[in-house]
């Protein structure tokens, strides 16, 4: 049922009108759900909120029109009807040239940019406006969904706002393939249904462009990074041409993964280096063709050389060759190239220093509508890892992080991990670069080095679930990303209190209690997966699960062994110099702080250092003690959250409660299978007791080994 029946009173009826029928909540609608405010407030904010104008009748101008009407309405329990003329309670938006009057603003538009607004109101004898205008259509939708965001999370009062994006690319990457499945997806099959395209546009794709736009997201990369030649067939171009008409509108460009033979695979040549000329003619001519289809085509994203991609590599050239290859080809119609830094080769010594070793002596190399895309992590997505070295150490080339929305490793869309807090721990990682204060997020938004253009990409966790995030607590990841995207120095406290708001919740204590939950929920994670910086022991394959004992598998650096380094002397990987040395590709304080066992923070501890059994922590526990308590904390963890959030019921609505419920009952289970297997596998190195405290293993390991995790679904 719609969460405003019991607690809304007056407002039920209308709020059952609207609504259409008492309908369960499938989780659809995310963010967006408009149920109406709490009375107060809503009386609050109908002073100033009688009606919506929004003059003009492109696609993008009824966009804001009717998410203003539609919007408002639900909110304020009424329905707000469009005003011929500007006046009292007229909340209006637009540009200088669909709004006359806010040709006054043109100056300060001009600064905010194509994509920035501002948000005024003002006050004339108790008569009060609102005025949203941006120098563009889609500007002008980012304020009208402001707007609305506005009126969910604070009292109406005056109103004074000049936005702008803090990065130019904020883009989906979809591992979809071609026949539908996703990789590492978990909910469901992919939304572009290619075998139906371009004749059938799926009428939910426009709810996608439009849930992206109200967080400010501007691009899809559709298919997967491990892309298939076929993706650029001129058969392939016209139904995505189809996907860009649906999103056109909402201010989403399309971009493709490229498959770096393609000149091979569909053009019959025999090779694909890009320093041969008619390769070189093959991508020019593949790029005009796609923009005579797609005039408003992003660009490129390429993973080369790395987990068995064709790539530039392999014909004697370099990163830079291949990437600038293909911007060559892009430029002159506009488009980008993003190209993947993941790249490492088994024959290197650690696999996590890999990047930097290939990237590296490329930096400076790369054209200038070339981003390098990179991990956050020099490793792969990991519950916590540090920040990789390559920001800060390409101060010549235009990086773009790559963050993972998608849980692969944390849990998949069974647990629950809320992903901003990592995100900030990345973004406010100082690479010292420049000195103390040159954080991660100052090379994202090009303040540091300067560049002409700036991105961030995310993984996405969307599928054809109804709930598009298989957990319906994983749709506030979506939406973090895209509100880090657009202006990084948001908290987590913030982001997650907004999108509790809209989605879940206007009761103080119930946001609270979700709140919390959700804050601590990725360390929780991190505790009974992955503590103390240990990584990369998930089960081989699907990555759910533990699996620490793994050495079977055909590379030596895709092992959990190789990265734990578990022995009777100790435990983790010594990336110092009498190790890989791979500490050495951090700067200043960062290096001196992890290649130092003292200094080192303990939570990035085995991430650094091979610590034996019997090291002092700082609780003053030893390394084993101290690993197992984390497992524990880890487990009790959920077992409270669960408690907690079963104590919900009736505060929100019955459907959303209990899919979580039954997640958290999962969730539950496999965090003590993950505690049992590690403790049980390390303690056949440590030689030690399990330490008061923890609960003892009901199973043996020889038990939890002959059970595999099961493979999502
Ligand atoms: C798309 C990891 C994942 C792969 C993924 C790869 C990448 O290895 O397990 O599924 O491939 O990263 O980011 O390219």
């Amino acid at each position: 049922m719609k969460q405003l029946i019991s607690r809304t009173g007056g407002l039920l009826l209308a709020g059952l009108l609207l609504a259409g029928s008492a309908a369960a909540d499938d989780g659809y609608e995310l963010w967006l759900r408009y149920n109406p405010l709490p009375s107060a407030k809503a009386t609050a904010w109908k002073a100033q909120v009688k009606s919506v104008m929004v003059p003009g009748s492109s696609a993008t101008l009824n966009a804001v029109r009717k998410e203003l009407v539609d919007g408002c309405s639900g909110l304020l329990g009424e329905k707000v009807t469009e005003a011929e003329r500007f006046g009292d309670g007229v909340v209006v938006a637009g540009t200088p040239e669909s709004v006359p009057m806010f040709s006054r603003f043109e100056s300060e538009l001009a600064e905010l940019g194509p994509e920035g607004y501002l948000i005024r109101s003002r006050n004339n004898n108790g008569r009060t406006t609102v005025m949203i205008a941006s120098q563009t259509e889609v500007g002008a939708l980012y304020g009208a969904f402001h707007f609305l965001r506005l009126m969910q999370t604070q009292e109406p009062g005056e109103l004074d706002i000049s936005e702008k994006p803090q990065v130019m690319l904020r883009l989906l990457n979809h591992w979809d393939n071609l026949d539908g499945s996703i990789e590492r997806g978990y909910a469901g099959k992919s939304l572009w249904k290619w075998e139906e395209l371009p004749e059938i546009v799926d009428p939910r794709l426009i709810d996608y462009a439009r849930a992206n736009a109200s967080i400010g997201i501007n691009g899809s990369v559709l298919n997967n990074v491990n892309s298939k030649a076929q993706s650029l067939t001129t058969e392939y171009l016209h139904k995505a041409a189809a996907v860009a008409d649906a999103f056109r509108p909402y201010g989403v460009k399309v971009y493709l993964s490229a498959r770096f033979n393609a000149p091979m695979e569909l053009g019959g040549l025999d090779t694909a280096d890009p320093m041969d000329p008619e390769v070189r003619a093959w991508w020019v001519k593949k790029a005009d063709e796609i923009y005579s289809i797609i005039p408003d085509f992003g660009g490129f994203l390429v993973k080369a050389n790395s987990e068995g991609q064709p790539g530039p590599i392999t014909y004697g050239r370099t990163h830079a060759d291949g990437a600038n290859m293909l911007a060559t080809a892009l430029k002159p119609h506009g488009g980008i190239v993003m190209w993947r830094a993941f790249v490492y080769d088994p024959d290197d010594t650690d696999r996590i220093g890999q990047a930097y070793t290939a990237m590296k002596p490329d930096d400076g190399r790369f054209a200038d509508n070339v981003l390098l895309q990179v991990k956050n992590g020099p490793l792969d997505f990991q519950p916590r890892e540090p920040f990789s070295p390559l920001f800060g150490t390409m101060p010549k080339t235009q990086l773009m992080p790559e963050l993972q929305i998608t849980q692969e490793y944390l849990g998949q869309s069974r647990q629950l991990a809320y992903l901003a807090p990592m995100w900030r721990e990345f973004l406010d990682a100082d690479t010292y670069a420049k000195g103390e204060g040159s954080s991660v997020s100052k090379v994202m938004d090009g303040s540091l080095f300067g560049g002409k253009l700036t991105g961030v990409a995310g993984v996405a966790n969307t599928g054809s679930d109804r709930n598009w995030t298989g957990h319906d607590l994983a749709q506030a990841n979506w939406y973090a990303f895209g509100r880090l995207a657009w202006a990084h120095e948001l908290s987590s406290e913030q982001i997650v209190d907004e999108w509790i708001k809209m989605s879940l919740s206007q009761t103080p204590s119930v946001i609270q209690s979700i709140s919390k939950i959700m804050l601590e929920s990725r360390e929780a994670v991190v505790d009974y997966m992955t503590p103390l910086g240990l990584a990369h022991i998930m089960w081989q394959g699907h990555h759910y699960g533990p699996e620490p004992w793994c050495d079977t598998l055909s590379r030596p650096d895709w092992n959990p062994v190789y990265f734990h380094r578990a022995d009777s002397e100790g435990l983790g990987f010594d990336r110092t110099k009498t190790g890989s040395a791979a500490v050495e590709q951090y700067l200043g304080k960062t290096r001196e702080t992890y290649e130092s066992l003292e200094k080192c923070p303990e939570n990035m501890l085995l991430w650094f250092h091979h610590v034996p059994w019997d090291y002092k922590m700082k609780s003053g526990k030893i390394l084993w003690d101290e690993l197992c308590l984390h497992y524990q904390r880890g487990v009790d963890w959920v077992e409270q959250a669960r408690k907690q959030w079963n104590a919900l019921e009736g505060s929100i609505d019955s459907d959303v409660f209990s899919r979580v419920s039954d997640k958290f009952a999962v969730q539950e289970t496999d965090a003590g299978r993950w505690r049992d297997a590690c403790i049980l596998y390390f303690q056949t190195f440590s030689k030690r007791e399990i330490p008061a405290g923890v609960d003892k293993p009901t199973l043996t390991l020889e038990q939890i080994k002959q059970d595999p995790p099961k493979e999502y679904p």
